[in-house]
This record gives structure tokens, C-alpha cells and sequence, in this order.
């Protein structure tokens, strides 16, 4: 029962043949168990608690049936859907990047299309495949921007260091950037660039450099720090986020939960963004 629910939280345990290091579908129950080892949240720097004046609930995991693909985006579409008619807003765990792309056409469906897109990753996930029925990790946003789902020209990715020759108009805020000038300066470009425009924010977790997440499928070095990604993320009170999701966080390939931790983290600075924006009676 989702009523006078503000956000629920929902795993998607999804892994692809796509992926090079499967284990993501490992991902949702590890960021769950790092969570606890946040206990006083009043403890950190946004000085309050996000659970006081925010209802949250764990929905718990979406239903993955791996030996029948085809049904794979649908069951993610059609979960979020459930969710979302409710009036819940969404914050997903993964699970492969490709959940992204179902969750995109629901939150679109909802909030209306185009949406604008917040995207921290190392990789652009903007590779030509116009197959319906693939299910590709690196492809998702190439299909947003063809269908309509997200408006380039409002939407930016935040943390690239690997390249396609085609963005599809999306800007880039790439790491060497972010290196050279800062969390800060970053914060404001996305702010800029984005508006009020409703706005799904997703966080693939290997935007961070592999030092701080290395338990995920493709890490590459030279990503932004924790506090970088933080900061960045803590700082998107004025935006008008409708969904959010922090995906492929692999346990198997992690080391003492670090990127298990560093997910759970993102995901509270979310809830608290969230929870400003409630108090402000925005949410
Ligand atoms: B992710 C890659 F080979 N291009 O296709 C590929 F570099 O969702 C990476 O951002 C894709 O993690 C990364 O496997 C997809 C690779
Ligand atoms: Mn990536
Ligand atoms: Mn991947
Ligand atoms: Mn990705």
C-alpha cells in the first residue's frame, strides 16, 4: 500500500549478457546492507535526518525472469508504473544501466515527454542500436533521445571518460572538466542547463573513479571522487527531479562493501535532496 508514500525505494536485481563482469543483480541487497552502517544521519553535513518529514518505504525488488528476456522491460515498466500511479516518487537501485531505459519511458509517461536527463558515468551509453528488442547497457540513451524520452539539449552527462563520436546533442560535462575546475563549478553548469525542467537524475556508480567503486562491471580510472559526487548531488535542491536511480554497483568485484557504501551514501543525499524539497513544498 502505497498511500502517503513520498518516495519508494525498489531494487531491480537485473544482469545482462551484455556486460563483460555480470553481478549486478547483486547490487540492490548490497547497498541495503550498507546502509545500515549510516546510523546517525542527523551526523552528517545536511544537519538533519531525510526520514523526518519524508515518508519513505523499501518496496522491495522487481521480478526479473532471466530466462525469458523479452519480458524483461516490460516487468521493469511495469513496476515502475505501479509505483509511480500511486504518486510515490521513484529511487531505484540497480542493477544493469539498461533498467534506465524502461524506467525512463514510465517516468515519461507520467511527467510527460521529453524529460531532462542528469547523467553521471563514465561511459555516454549513447551507441547506435536501433534493434527493439536488445537489451544493452551501453545503448539506452541513444534510444531515449531517438524516441523522444529525454531532450538532449537539457540534458547533460557528468563524469565521461570514455568517448562516442555521436553525444546526440546531450552536453558533456566530462572528468578531465571536472578535475580542472571543480564540484562546484559543475554543480552550477548542470543547474544551468537543466532548469526546472522535470528531470530524471540517474548515477551509474562507475562515474566514480575505481579508487572509491571498484566493485562495478566496466570501471575506468580517472573518475570523480566520492566527495566530488556528493557535493554535485547534495547541491540539486532547486531542480525539479521527478526519478532517480543509482545502478551497477556488482558486489562480486567490490572491496569491504566500499562501493556498496559509497552507493548507499548517493542514494541518502537523493532522499535528502528530496526531503528539502518537501519542507519546501515543492516535492
Ligand atoms: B555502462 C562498453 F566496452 N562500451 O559496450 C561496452 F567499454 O552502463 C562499456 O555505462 C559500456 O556501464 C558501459 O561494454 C555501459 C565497453
Ligand atoms: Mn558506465
Ligand atoms: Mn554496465
Ligand atoms: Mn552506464
Amino acid at each position: 500500500n502505497l498511500e502517503g508514500v513520498d518516495v519508494a525505494v525498489s531494487g531491480i536485481p537485473l544482469d545482462l549478457a551484455t556486460t563483460f563482469r555480470p553481478g549486478a543483480r547483486l547490487g540492490p541487497a548490497a547497498v541495503r546492507a550498507a546502509s545500515v552502517q549510516m546510523p546517525n544521519l542527523k551526523a552528517f553535513p545536511w544537519g538533519f535526518d531525510p526520514f523526518d518529514h519524508l515518508a519513505v518505504i523499501d518496496y522491495g525488488d522487481c521480478w526479473i525472469d532471466p530466462h525469458n528476456p523479452l519480458t524483461i522491460p516490460g516487468a521493469i515498466a511495469g513496476h515502475a508504473r505501479t509505483i509511480l500511479a500511486s504518486g510515490a516518487k521513484m529511487l531505484t537501485l540497480g542493477g544493469d544501466h539498461f533498467i534506465t531505459y524502461p524506467l525512463l519511458k514510465a517516468h515519461a509517461e507520467k511527467y510527460g515527454k521529453p524529460l531532462s536527463l542528469i547523467h553521471f558515468d563514465a561511459h555516454c551509453d549513447t551507441w547506435p542500436d536501433d534493434n527493439p528488442h536488445s537489451l544493452n547497457h551501453g545503448t539506452m540513451f541513444y534510444k531515449a533521445v531517438k524516441e523522444g524520452l529525454i531532450d538532449p539539449a537539457t540534458s547533460v552527462q557528468i563524469g565521461l571518460r570514455t568517448w562516442n563520436e555521436d553525444f546526440m546533442g546531450i552536453n558533456v560535462i566530462d572528468a578531465p572538466w571536472v578535475h580542472a575546475h571543480g564540484q562546484q563549478a559543475t554543480l552550477e553548469r548542470i543547474l544551468d542547463i537543466v532548469g526546472q525542467r522535470p528531470a530524471y537524475l540517474t548515477f551509474d556508480i562507475d562515474c566514480l573513479d575505481p579508487a572509491f567503486a571498484p566493485g562495478t562491471g566496466t570501471p575506468v580510472a580517472g573518475g570523480l571522487s566520492s566527495a566530488q559526487a556528493l557535493h554535485i548531488v547534495r547541491g540539486m535542491t532547486p531542480l525539479n527531479l521527478v526519478g532517480m536511480d543509482v545502478v551497477e554497483v556488482s558486489p562480486p568485484f567490490d572491496n569491504s562493501e566500499v562501493t556498496a557504501l559509497a552507493a548507499a551514501h548517493l542514494a541518502v543525499e537523493m532522499l535528502c535532496v528530496l526531503r528539502q524539497q518537501k519542507v519546501a513544498g515543492k516535492l
